[in-house]
């Protein structure tokens, strides 16, 4: 596989931007190699710069449910740079989305726009603050909610449960409120409570994707929902990858508990730059101007990111059977995928939900971070360059989450579990 001129990028990007990418995890740090520098997506597929073609299992980190460059999408997209591309002024298209986004949640009377998941998540913690007039806040260990200061925290030493700064530039006083609790274990969550002189809310993933895919179950979220309530505090469920993704109507419809607010990003501005909280009247209307609790954007609610986003829940309203379709897909792959591993002599943990898969290359199931972290992390990086040496872009690392958009035909999953069978062949177990 030729490579030459994304090396040759990759070494020019690196001596004008930290790393060579915008966002860490595109450097390819944890699986080695060069990343690849994108020309263009065509459907289902990316094309590199030096005309390389992959099946794309990243799709943008899960915005591109239909896929790149979807007529529906694009068309709205060009229509609306016709009219301007930003105003700083309310438009029609922010209380259209507005009206599709609250009709699918039942959790959720109002929502505010923003321009990123970490802009939506840091905003409903401080809106489930400013609600409660409590600090604290309890998050989960695996869980990623963006890269607001508060959020970047890692377990304290021994049964500490209130976290460390997970990254230099964050002051401890910054995280001395967030507390860090296992997921899927309600006694962890019970020790924060008891830990803590007033919790403002409670943040997790209900389908967590960014330790790999690890859903909470059913019972834990229940549990998580009566301990919110008996203490007073907030339930949020970040659904920035989620949302849209395994569900139409949030995980709240597969799980039956609902949150008090929730956080969407992704999927939701189609591939533009859109991110949303909402919930229930009394707790968005602390929101300022109606309310004192601060929050503003310049592009927030931006006209063109709203028209991609539009065309695209419109889109998945008009065909919402398509998720099924798509979770039928993505068990076909990641079960052909098992099947090819274990006649390798490889174990393989795999999941779905909705679009979403995953894969741990672990022999035991897989409920918490702790379980994620016992995969095998270098057969992972032989596994993900065997692949693209075959032609098919998967996540470049075992603790994200692959995505199956409407352009992922089954010609292609086919192929993928047949290319998988020569690479798991060449790692043997
Ligand atoms: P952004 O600020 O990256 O739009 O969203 C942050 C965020 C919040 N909550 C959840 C559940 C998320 O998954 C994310 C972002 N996800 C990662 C992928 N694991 C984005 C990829 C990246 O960081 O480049």
């Amino acid at each position: 596989m030729n490579t030459t001129a994304s090396q040759a990028a990759f070494e020019a990007a690196q001596q004008l931007i930290p790393g060579g990418v915008n966002s860490p995890v595109r450097a390819f740090k944890s699986v080695g190699g060069t990343p690849l520098f994108i020309a263009k997506g065509e459907g289902g597929y990316l094309i590199d710069i030096d005309g390389n073609r992959y099946v794309d299992y990243v799709q943008s980190w899960g915005p591109l449910l239909f896929g790149h460059r979807d007529e529906s999408i694009e068309a709205a997209v060009i229509e609306a740079v016709r009219n301007g591309l930003s105003f700083g002024a309310p438009t029609l298209a922010e209380t259209e989305l507005a009206k599709e986004v609250v009709g699918l949640f039942d959790s959720m009377d109002k929502v505010r726009f923003v321009s990123s998941g970490t802009e939506a998540v840091m905003s409903a913690i401080r809106l489930a603050r400013g609600f409660t007039g409590r600090d604290d806040i309890i998050k989960f260990e695996g869980c990623y909610h963006g890269h607001s200061d508060a959020l970047l925290v890692q377990a304290g030493s021994g049964a500490a449960t209130f976290g460390n700064p997970s990254s230099p530039g964050v002051p401890a006083d910054f995280t001395k409120h967030t507390l860090l609790a296992k997921y899927n274990d309600i006694e962890s969550v019970k020790r924060c409570f008891e830990q803590s002189s007033g919790v403002a809310c409670v943040i997790i993933e209900p389908i967590a994707g960014n330790m790999g895919l690890v859903p909470a179950t059913k019972e834990f979220l229940a549990e998580l929902r009566s301990l919110c309530d008996a203490h007073g505090a907030l339930l949020i469920y970040d659904e920035v990858m989620s949302g849209f993704r395994a569900s139409l109507y949030g995980a709240e419809s597969i799980t039956g508990t609902k949150p008090d607010l929730i956080t969407l990003g992704k999927v939701i501005g189609g591939g533009m730059p859109v991110g949303a909280f909402g919930g229930r009247r009394e707790i968005m209307a602390q929101l300022s101007p109606e309310g004192p609790v601060y929050q503003a954007g310049t592009l927030s609610g931006n006209p063109v990111a709203m028209a991609a986003g539009l065309a695209a829940i419109k889109k998945l309203k008009a065909h919402a059977p398509v998720l099924a379709t798509l979770e039928a897909r993505a068990r076909r792959l990641v079960e052909g995928m098992k099947t090819a591993a274990e006649a390798n002599g490889i174990a393989l943990h795999v999941d779905v939900r909705g679009s979403m898969f995953g894969f741990f290359f672990n022999d035991a199931p897989v409920m918490n971070f702790d379980d994620a972290l016992r995969s095998d992390t270098a057969r992972f990086a032989a596994f993900h360059r065997g692949m693209l040496e075959e032609g098919f872009y998967f996540a470049c690392s075992q603790f994200e989450t692959g995505f199956i958009s409407t352009a992922t035909t089954d010609a292609m999953i086919e192929a993928t579990i047949e290319a998988s069978a020569r690479v798991f062949g060449r790692l043997h177990g």
